[in-house]
């Protein structure tokens, strides 16, 4: 009787491990989430000034099919915008920044669904954002930026890493006449109204 029991106890327990064995990579199957790879921006920074854009890109695969691929803009002024399909598994969407987008390098969350409603939002995509002018990246455009430029151009110790680009006047080349446009831009003289990014 006791055997009996043991038996029967052993039977049941192997009907129910065949059962998850079973079970198992059914489940495994329909719960694939979307692989998500190749993040990238080009360029891969831009002046916070509304206009100058990059295209952001992504690699997603499915095992069934991709259903949705987004990127959250949220953090540079933009909203969370679905991806367009250029080609194949890649997918691409041309964002710019808000005027006032602080300097920063921002991490911009994808998130990728397939037709199962499984989903993968551990990839981003690197975009830094500089502006436009404001050279000790503390937000603002002011004489300080010219300063901190003319110090830069002069070596002095502590100046040595600039925010956004320091060709100021657009002519491929950082010195002292850039310091000096960007003061004579922050004082509103005419024909100094264009600034380099
Ligand atoms: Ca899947
Ligand atoms: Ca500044
Ligand atoms: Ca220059």
């Amino acid at each position: 009787m006791k055997k009996e029991k043991i038996l029967m106890t052993t039977l049941a327990m192997i009907l129910i491990v065949s059962l998850f064995v079973t079970t198992i990579p059914a489940m495994a199957i329909a719960g694939v989430a979307p692989v998500v790879t190749s993040p990238s921006a080009n360029p891969s920074s831009i002046p916070a000034d509304g206009t100058t854009v990059s295209q952001l890109n992504v690699t997603v695969t499915d095992d069934t099919a991709v259903d949705t691929a987004k990127v959250d803009l949220t953090q540079i002024g933009g909203s969370k915008k679905t991806k367009y399909l250029i080609d194949d598994n890649k997918y691409s969407i041309v964002t710019n920044t808000t005027v006032g987008t602080l300097p920063n390098t921002y991490s911009l969350p994808v998130n990728a669904t397939d037709i199962e409603g499984n989903s993968n939002a551990e990839v981003s995509i690197q975009l830094e954002v500089v502006s436009k002018g404001d050279i000790n990246g503390d937000g603002v455009v002011n004489l300080n930026d010219a300063i901190y430029l003319a110090k830069h151009v002069a070596g002095w110790e502590g100046y040595g890493v600039i925010y956004g680009n320091g060709d100021i006047n657009g002519n491929s080349e950082v010195d002292l006449n850039d310091a000096i446009y960007l003061a004579k831009h922050i004082a509103g003289w005419e024909g100094y109204e264009e600034i380099g990014c």
